[in-house]
């Protein structure tokens, strides 16, 4: 059963059309998916109103921000749902390295001065790992769900994110960021830190390892669908990848799920978006 073992929706006629209101329950272990199923019977015409700011693009989303991890992080699930993110998402330029991120114009959105930063019609969002998930709820059951479909798995998923967030995220963030500050600025490493955060991270993907490794052909942190679990996972590891795979080559469950997780269409096709054509923060 899932989490919904039941819609009980009220769909008031409105008065211009009669006095009755009706009673719908369904029982059907609903999700979203299935609301949308039986709205596009047309038997129910409330129902595709009350549903219908689900489904229409009424306004094009705006995600500012750069090129950058956390920025892709907070969209990847539109791309894992594929929508067509060239007519519904716009990007704004929040350049770093031009310190757009501290111009009152930006932190009147964004206060803590960060990216990414992200609006949907009235609702605006900040901390990536909270507009991926608006993103994921919105989308969810369309095509699939990244958030699971019953309590089990939506709580080995929400570990997993949690993981990501505490345990993954705090060593191999700072590092990253290092090598590419480092990269940028023209100057020397600091191998201190890179030191720390490298056997910080080490003793969390042995971790990955025995997890990956405790049940055979297991491809992804929870099993054998692609989750929000992976979601979380993929910009960084991507990035673990690119610059430091003797960290992986020691744990090959770790670099199968990695090449695995980076190889998919949607994370791919979010790595081509063109951030010269974004608009500039006014
Ligand atoms: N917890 C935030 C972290 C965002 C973050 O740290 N963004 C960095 C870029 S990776 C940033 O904007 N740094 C600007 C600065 O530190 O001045 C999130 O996930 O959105």
């Amino acid at each position: 059963m899932t989490v919904y073992t039941a819609y009980k929706i009220w769909l008031i006629s409105s008065s211009s059309k009669c006095n009755c209101s009706n009673t719908v329950s369904l029982n059907v272990g609903a999700r979203p998916c299935h609301l949308f199923r039986l709205a596009s019977t047309g038997l129910i015409p409330e129902l595709g109103n009350l549903i219908s700011h689900r489904r229409q693009p009424a306004m094009v989303m705006k995600l500012y921000g750069m090129d950058n991890f956390n920025v892709q992080r907070a969209i990847l699930p539109l791309f894992e749902v594929e929508v067509d993110t060239e007519k519904e998402l716009e990007l704004v330029k929040v350049s770093l390295f031009m310190n757009d991120n501290l111009k009152p114009a930006y932190t009147a959105k964004q206060p803590f001065g960060l990216i990414p930063y992200f609006e949907d019609n009235d609702i605006a969002i900040f901390e990536s790992r909270a507009i991926a998930r608006y993103i994921a709820e919105k989308y969810d059951g369309q095509d699939g769900s990244l958030l699971g479909k019953t309590l089990k798995e939506r709580a080995a998923i929400d570990q997993w994110v949690e993981s990501e967030a505490h345990n993954f995220y705090p060593p191999v963030q700072p590092m990253i960021k290092e090598i590419y500050w480092a990269r940028a600025m023209n100057r020397p490493m600091d191998e201190e830190l890179i030191a720390r955060c490298t056997a910080e991270l080490c003793k969390v993907l042995d971790v990955y390892e025995a997890h990956l490794s405790s049940k055979q052909g297991m491809q992804f942190l929870t099993g054998d669908e692609f989750t929000f679990a992976d979601v979380m996972h993929t910009p960084y590891l991507w990035q673990v990848k690119q610059l430091k795979a003797e960290l992986l080559e020691p744990r090959p469950h770790v670099a199968a799920y990695a090449a695995r997780i980076t190889a998919r269409p949607g994370f791919q096709k979010l790595l081509q978006l063109n951030w010269d054509a974004a608009q500039p923060l006014h």
